[in-house]
């Protein structure tokens, strides 16, 4: 054949080599990946070997199952492709392009007979969904002494968290306060509302904020950099914590996850979709059943379950049905955040509100799926329209700024920046890797490299290095400019607002408890994360993702380890 399995057999690799003396396959594919690494190195090695331009053993990614990608018996399929249309060749590659849009399906089916098995394990606490919120719900239920399984349904974990661009947000931490700047969580509170249009549940903003701060000190306490600090879009400080020089947040952590959760062996397992949450039927939790890729159809017995299943800006479908004019939109997410935790839960009488209520975020990078970082307009660069003149606060919230875009007659924009921007941003480098950014040594050759009028572009960045100078913007009142549009260099990325965030969701309290539609929690169900609604109300701010999913994932672990010890 000319799959993997038929170019190793060429080479002499028997069937064993790959799978190991039973053949037998489990859903983490453990034996393959472990043998393909064995023969092929790791990931650094093949990183250090690989000539592409773009490196997929060294992507935001992390270090994943080869199997992600690389298939014995049907074509194989570089997994970055399901967001970005790098031509990467790949052995045994197939042809067809994905898109995102498309719902995520196994590969591989459960047969017949699979679906007859029926096998039931036991434990004390399962997890649907292994992206931020599922890690941190994990890591806590197990320090708390609960038996827990963390299932994910795609190829690999990190879900929507290992995308994250920007910082969790947390007010008054030590980072803060070793800078001397001064931060008050009813701050926190008070600007989380008015971005979510007071459409927020206020009891659950307040135990965001109020434990914003220990969760990023339980971050550090797992191995976690938040040192660097930057502002987001609505907000009046810097809030939003990240690693050191404005690295990416998400892939950062997933790894950290990664790591305890190995340091800790807790059984987390892909390719595992739940299929159905369980219940005795007297409104009681009692497991779930799972569609194993390999193992097919089984029941997992569970005195708790937390959803953390995310959210649903991956499927096109759900969002047309719930904003039709948004269906058309790219989408930042990763190609399995597709709302099926919203749906399991519904099944078994949860509530579920604000499901209309989906996140436009300002800046993708043009026709691609790639999220240009709020970050970088927080780090200093402007928005400005094909007349080369800026037309709104680039720091004001999501939905205004998106509004403002598709105001414009393109429907696009420019984010423009210089030197010192660029430096303090090393998202921005990577931008310029996937190919995105313009650059051009003054202003005008840039302005000439996008297309719009030499003589505003000028004008208008003079009036912005006026406005740092002076910390005064009359046009647009910014209130923070860190650092001017300054040279050698300039650079512009063109930007469309597209999908990121869905608000709506399960109903919870503030013990993290699913609220079924007579109001009462659902015995022995959590939940935390975007699968969630009424913490962002109809907008969330940026950087206060992260801060959900580790509040909330850590308050559904902790209560699900305690209801498991108390039942
Ligand atoms: O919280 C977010 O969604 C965020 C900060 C995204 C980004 O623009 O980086």
């Amino acid at each position: 054949s000319s799959f993997l399995s038929g170019v190793h057999k060429k080479n002499q690799i028997t069937c064993a080599d790959c799978h190991g003396k039973s053949l037998a396959v489990d859903d983490n594919e453990t034996a393959l990946n472990k043998n393909c690494k064995g023969c092929h190195g790791g990931f650094p090695e093949l990183a250090a070997k690989t000539k592409e331009h773009i490196n997929p053993h060294q992507s935001h990614l992390g270090d994943t199952n080869c199997t992600a990608c690389h298939k014995g018996h049907v074509a194989s399929k570089a997994y970055c492709n399901y967001c970005h249309s790098f031509a990467m060749k790949i052995p045994a590659m197939g042809t067809e392009k994905e898109s995102s849009d498309k719902k995520w399906v196994q590969e591989t089916a459960p047969g017949k007979k699979d679906l007859q098995s029926g096998r039931t394990e036991s434990t004390d606490v399962v997890v649907i969904g292994a992206g931020g919120s599922g890690y941190v719900a994990s890591i806590s239920a197990h320090d708390a002494g609960a038996k827990v399984i963390l299932l994910e349904k795609m190829p690999i974990t990190g879900g929507n968290s290992m995308l994250a661009a920007g910082g969790i947000n947390a007010a008054r931490t030590r980072y803060q306060e070793r800078l001397g700047m001064h931060d008050d969580p009813a701050e926190m509170v008070k600007e989380t509302m008015k971005g979510g249009r007071d459409k927020n549940d206020p009891e659950l903003v307040k135990v965001l904020a109020y434990k914003s701060a220990d969760a990023v000190d339980f971050l550090v306490s797992l191995g976690a950099d938040m040192t660097d600090l930057v502002r987001s879009g609505g907000v009046a400080v810097d809030r939003t914590h990240r690693p050191v020089g404005g690295a990416a947040v998400g892939p950062h952590l997933i790894k950290v996850y990664r790591e305890n959760a190995a340091k800790r062996n807790l059984d987390v397992r892909v390719n595992s979709e739940v299929v159905q949450i369980l219940s005795d039927g007297n409104g009681r939790v009692t497991g779930v059943q799972v569609k194993g890729k390999h193992s097919g159809v089984y029941t997992i017995k569970a005195k708790a379950v937390i959803d953390t299943a995310g959210g649903f800006a991956a499927n096109n479908e759900l969002v047309g049905f719930y904003k039709p004019q948004f269906k058309e939109t790219a989408s930042s997410n990763q190609p399995g955040a597709t709302g099926e935790g919203v749906s399991l839960a519904e099944k078994i009488g949860a509530k579920v509100i604000d499901m209309e209520q989906i996140q436009i975020h300002p800046t993708m990078g043009g026709e691609t799926k790639v999220l240009i970082s709020e970050t970088v307009r927080g780090s200093g660069a402007i928005l400005v329209n094909h007349a080369g003149k800026r037309f709104v606060n680039e720091l004001t919230t999501r939905d205004k700024a998106s509004a403002a875009i598709l105001a414009q007659p393109e429907k696009s924009a420019f984010l423009v920046l210089g030197e010192d921007i660029r430096k303090s941003n090393v998202q921005i480098d990577g931008y310029i890797v996937l190919g995105l950014v313009q650059e051009a040594d003054s202003v005008a050759a840039l302005a000439a490299k996008m297309g719009v009028p030499a003589d505003a572009l000028t004008a208008t960045v003079d009036a912005y290095n006026k406005a740092f100078a002076t910390k005064k913007d009359p046009e647009f009142q910014r209130q923070d400019i860190p650092r001017p549009v300054n040279g050698p260099k300039y650079y512009a990325i063109w930007v469309k607002p597209g999908r990121h965030h869905t608000m709506g969701g399960v109903k919870i309290n503030t013990e993290a408890q699913v609220i079924g539609k007579d109001g009462k929690p659902i015995t022995g169900f959590y939940a935390a994360g975007e699968v969630t609604g009424g913490v962002h109300g109809w907008n969330r701010l940026g950087g206060n993702a992260i801060t959900d999913t580790v509040v909330f994932g850590r308050i559904a672990g902790n209560n699900a380890a305690r209801f498991v010890k108390e039942a």
